[in-house]
């Protein structure tokens, strides 16, 4: 029997193969799961962002006896495809979304991060690094802000020291701000300008095609001296659709609204008489592009969902004819 007077809150700073890194009174100790947890749903596992309960052995393992409620989680579908969900980070503040000012860039990248985000529960906040290497930041600047309303945008060289003062804010103490995006975009070099000391490592991008390097292997949970917490990832190209409808809806709230005002409720905005939507792109009220880009990342969304109830259909009659 457990006493729970014994058990410790901390937070989950690292995932290893066979255990966790928690986080706990300014130190990093190792957990190992209850027994119990390996019958759990894989959404119940702690990831790197979870507040644990946790029984301490100050001469060993210590034992993960519970996930604290979540604020918000960030997800995606796996890269094979198999519409198996891949928990990312919990407990998010802000989601940012680290895109290079080189080709790097990418509008449908963006919108993709920001509705990931915002399923998850976390402010998407654009930032678009190297500006030292840009001519042009005003133009991708205001680009990045036609997405959506929801996204807050910034161009910032962490090299040069330009625009970082504008983060500041979003380093608050108790809050958490993770950073995601390509290899090579920054996301280490950012961190370690923020803390003021290399806590992450960074390395140069290829010569030949641009790409990062994968320098940054695990997600990464750091604390900071005013105790403010960032997670590190390692780079992603790009981020699939999956349960993130209302994600999705969020980052294009506004083609929502004209979609109510269509005159028909299963309007597929194509033919139909009295259509809101096409109204609005003919006035020039909504870009045609953008819409496309909120249709297909809904349709991608709805196609991962289909897949994702057919394999788990298919895993129950497996296991149902196993017994
Ligand atoms: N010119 C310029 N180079 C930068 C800037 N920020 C980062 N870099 C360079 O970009 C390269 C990659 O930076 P990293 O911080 O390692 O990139 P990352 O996003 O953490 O990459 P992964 O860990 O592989 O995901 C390094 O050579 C950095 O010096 C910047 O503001 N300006
Ligand atoms: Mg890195």
């Amino acid at each position: 029997m457990v006493n729970s007077k014994q058990e410790k809150l901390g937070r989950i700073s690292e995932v290893r193969k066979n255990s966790f890194i928690i986080y706990f009174e300014e130190q990093e100790v190792i957990g190992k799961l209850r027994g119990s947890f390996y019958e759990e749903e894989a959404d119940k596992l702690p990831v790197v962002g979870d507040y644990v309960r946790f029984i301490h052995n100050p001469l060993g393992d210590s034992v993960i006896q519970s996930v604290c409620d979540r604020k918000g989680l960030l997800q995606r579908p796996d890269q094979a495809k198999t519409g198996v969900m891949q928990y990312m980070v919990a407990n998010v503040d802000y989601c940012f979304i680290v895109t290079s000012l080189n080709d790097d860039y990418n509008y449908n990248r963006i919108a993709r991060y920001a509705s990931v985000a915002l399923q998850g529960g976390a402010v998407p906040v654009a930032i678009l690094t190297k500006a030292d290497l840009c001519t042009n930041v005003g133009r991708y600047i205001s680009e990045v802000e036609t997405i959506s309303d929801k996204i807050k945008v910034h161009a910032v060289s962490a090299l040069l020291n330009i625009g970082m003062d504008e983060l500041k804010e979003y380093f608050a103490t108790g809050k958490t701000v993770c950073l995601m995006g390509s290899s090579g975009a920054g996301k280490s070099t950012l961190i370690n300008a923020i803390a003021g000391e290399d806590v992450m490592e960074t390395s140069a991008i290829r010569e030949s095609d641009s790409k990062g390097r994968h320098t940054t292997t695990h997600r990464q949970l750091i604390k900071l001296s005013n105790g403010a917490f960032v997670i590190d990832t390692p780079g992603m190209r790009e981020i699939g659709m999956a349960g993130t409808e209302d994600g999705i809806d969020d980052t294009f709230s506004d083609i929502i609204e004209l979609e109510a005002r269509c005159k028909f409720r299963n309007c597929r905005h194509e033919t139909e008489p009295g259509c809101a939507v096409k109204a609005a792109i003919a006035r020039g009220e909504l870009s045609k592009k953008r819409f496309m880009l909120y249709m297909s990342l809904g349709q991608e969304n709805t196609n991962n969902y289909a897949k994702k109830k057919e394999i788990s259909k298919l895993a129950k009659m497996y296991k149902k004819g196993k017994k």
